[in-house]
């Protein structure tokens, strides 16, 4: 072992996190990745001993924060140590120190020094109408924030489902005209679609590029194929009642107790593209429907009025 990566377990056993610990995340990874289990041992690599931290721009327009939330503390509760540590966070509004004219004088200068090379990651939706008026972070639009920052970056990922398709902003009537970032200003994207995404769609992308020096192959949503490329029902652990017509048609019944199918109740899992049955949520505990919520097609683009009323089938 390479004094490095002696060095990164002999960090993780500090934080109470063992090498097993460690290994079964790195497996879960892979397997999310599309990857074989051959890969594991490179994947532990990525984050035991990185080989270049590319520097990673993180911006946030109009949305709740919980996709921040998602990616650095619910997964694992040292994840954000790990994503920490194999990017280079230049610029972060909610973890980062500085605030004020200090925040944007450093988020000028990292845009200047590593031009071309960042990491652009988006959260959040961008206002378009009024020339942007709708939303804005020390006097400038997210428009012209996107605009100026995004245009330079080596490529951007836009995370969640404000970011990706407008989310909740976007829903009808949308009065600041509230897009995607990559349709705000016409530019493509990795959309790591979902309210909130799945952090491990997040780290795979990231894994994806250190590792393989490329971004994952996307739908034509913009999506990474490896999350997305197959949809909620069709992964479903209840797919059995659905294919045997057994419905839950009320909460807390007996069919809701013996986990029937959640399609009466307006399950949009035939419709929606994400890996939540395979992936789950919290470190592997749970996703929706496990939990008896039906699927409402969060990773799906304008899902707030697609998919409503929620409790209704389409
Ligand atoms: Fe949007 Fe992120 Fe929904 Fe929130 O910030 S995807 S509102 S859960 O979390 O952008
Ligand atoms: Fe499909 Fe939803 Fe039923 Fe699961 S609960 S089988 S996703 S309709
Ligand atoms: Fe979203 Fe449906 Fe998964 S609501 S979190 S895509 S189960």
């Amino acid at each position: 072992m390479r004094k490095e990566e002696k060095e990164f377990y002999g960090k993780l056993s500090d934080n109470g996190v063992s090498r097993r610990d460690f290994m079964k995340f790195c497996t879960a990874l892979t397997a999310t990745m599309g990857l074989s289990a051959a890969w594991v041992p490179k994947v532990a690599e990525v984050f035991a001993a990185p080989k270049q931290r590319p520097p990673v721009i993180w911006l946030h327009f109009g949305e709740c924060t919980g996709c921040s939330e998602a990616t650095l503390r619910t997964m694992y509760p040292w994840i954000d140590t790990l994503v920490l540590d194999i990017i280079s966070m230049e610029y972060h509004e909610t973890i980062m120190a500085p605030s004020g004219h200090n925040a944007e004088d450093v988020l000028h200068a990292s845009v200047k020094k590593n031009k071309g090379k960042f990491i652009c990651v988006v959260e959040g939706a961008v206002a378009t109408k009024y020339n942007g008026a709708y939303g804005k972070i020390g006097g400038r639009t997210f428009l012209q924030i996107a605009n100026d920052v995004c245009k330079q970056a080596a490529a951007t990922i836009a995370i969640g489902a404000c970011a990706t398709f407008g989310g909740v902003q976007a829903a009808a009537p949308n009065p600041g005209g509230y897009k995607g970032v990559g349709e705000a200003i016409g530019i493509k994207t990795v959309n790591i679609a979902g309210c909130p995404p799945n952090p491990i769609n997040f780290v795979g992308t990231v894994v994806n590029f250190l590792l393989l020096g490329k971004l994952p192959a996307l739908d034509d949503l913009g999506r990474p194929l490896f999350a997305y490329g197959k949809t909620v029902h069709d992964q479903c652990q209840r797919r059995g009642h659905f294919e045997n017509g057994e419905f839950v048609t009320q909460f807390g019944s007996e069919e809701a107790k013996m986990g029937y199918c959640l399609y009466e109740m307006g399950c949009k899992g035939p419709d929606t593209f994400n890996n939540c049955p395979t992936a789950k949520f919290n470190d592997g505990t749970s996703w929706p429907v496990e939990a008896g919520h039906p699927c409402i097609g969060c990773s799906e683009p304008d899902f707030w009025d697609k998919m409503s009323p929620f409790f209704e089938t389409s």
